[in-house]
């Protein structure tokens, strides 16, 4: 149904956003997906009591409160944001993990800070090389460990926005209220919500959340030796006609999102007879770097019969989506064009 969330786990929060409600460029805050891997604070932390502190390699470390953030340079950046794991239950060989299938993304418009605006007044030093963000949600689950993550610090002074807005809203208390990272066009793992320290380190932080999970690595290697999750991955997906839909013969609109991370969506193709011929999707709606593009092919003398539809995104490196994902233990990353087919059938 297309206002409701799927949720796969209560407690911590997981739940997708439904396939139709893909279909605008902006996802709402309400269907927006829910990842969590703590618990989500009960209520909104008083923003009088609020403090983010800035610490590390830093010459002058600071303790900012939520009006000092306020006073700063206001930014706004479009950003859509994936979770890793998204389209895990679609890989053909089963991984650990929730059972993603295309709602583990969405796309907004945050209102915030950049962090180097945050970072540079207070003197970097010349060691620094990572910024590790905590977030105050307790850990779920016996061994307590909080979910902490540090990002280069290239990464941390170009494009990365801490964010007191969603949508034109104050950043709704599931998605880090009052404030949470966003490494433009990079993972969800890569956001950390409720933010309450910055750590500027001269190296990556170590822990679990860094070097046994959020890296790609096969059955028998060692996570840490695993490349980390860090730019989303080129994909399209197709957002009408819904999975196992009938429809009737005559003209058919089919819509769809692409997305590439950092790089720019500059093609999508689409198949109706599961990828021996492909015809170009024309974009429609924003065109914003780190945002998903939408597109849609209007598919005219549909005749009665089952079909497969497959949509193929071309990236501006001239990069094409893979038919088939690489595989994972994690699942991570899944951008395969068969595994997002869209089986239907016309009558
Ligand atoms: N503090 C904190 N930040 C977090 C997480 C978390 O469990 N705790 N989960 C991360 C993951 S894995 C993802 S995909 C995104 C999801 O953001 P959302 O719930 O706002 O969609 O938040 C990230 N930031
Ligand atoms: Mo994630």
């Amino acid at each position: 149904m297309k206002d409701e969330m799927r949720i796969m786990a209560e407690r911590p929060l997981n739940a997708e956003t439904p396939a139709a409600a893909l279909r605008s460029w902006i996802t709402p805050n309400r269907l927006f997906f829910d990842r969590n891997q703590g618990a989500i604070p009960r209520r909104r932390i008083s923003l009088a009591r609020w403090r983010l502190s800035v610490e590390g390699e830093l010459e002058t470390p600071l303790v900012l409160s939520f009006e000092d953030i306020r006073r700063m340079p206001k930014a706004i950046a479009a950003d859509t944001l994936e979770c890793s794991g998204n389209g895990r239950s679609l890989l053909a060989e089963k991984s650990a993990g929730n059972p993603w299938t295309v709602g583990g993304v969405g796309n907004a418009v945050w209102g915030g800070v950049w962090l180097r605006d945050v970072l540079n007044p207070a003197g970097l030093k010349p060691a620094a090389a990572h910024v590790a963000f905590e977030g105050f949600d307790r850990p779920l689950g016996a061994a307590g460990v909080k979910f902490i993550r540090s990002i280069p610090l290239e990464k941390a002074l170009s494009t990365t926005l801490l964010a007191y807005e969603m949508n034109g809203e104050p950043l709704p208390l599931k998605h880090g209220y009052p404030l949470r990272a966003l490494a433009l066009g990079w993972t969800g793992a890569n956001c950390v919500k409720w933010l309450s320290r910055l750590t500027v380190m001269d190296r990556p932080f170590a822990g679990f959340f860094m070097d046994n999970v959020y890296r790609v690595f096969q059955k028998g290697q060692d996570p840490a030796a695993g490349e980390r999750v860090a730019g989303m991955k080129l994909k399209a997906i197709i957002t009408q006609p819904l999975p196992g839909e009938t429809l009737t013969a005559g003209t058919i609109v089919v819509l769809g999102a692409a997305y590439a991370g950092p790089e720019r969506v500059t093609g999508v193709d689409l198949s109706f007879d599961g990828g021996t011929t492909w015809k170009a999707a024309q974009f429609i709606g924003p065109d914003e770097p780190f945002a998903w593009r939408q597109w849609q092919v209007v598919w005219t003398d549909a005749g009665p019969g089952e079909y497969t539809l497959m949509a193929c995104a071309t990236d501006a490196r001239g990069r094409r989506q893979p038919l088939q994902a690489e595989w994972n233990v994690l699942g991570y990353g899944n951008n395969g064009v068969r595994e997002h087919a869209v089986s239907i059938r016309i009558t």
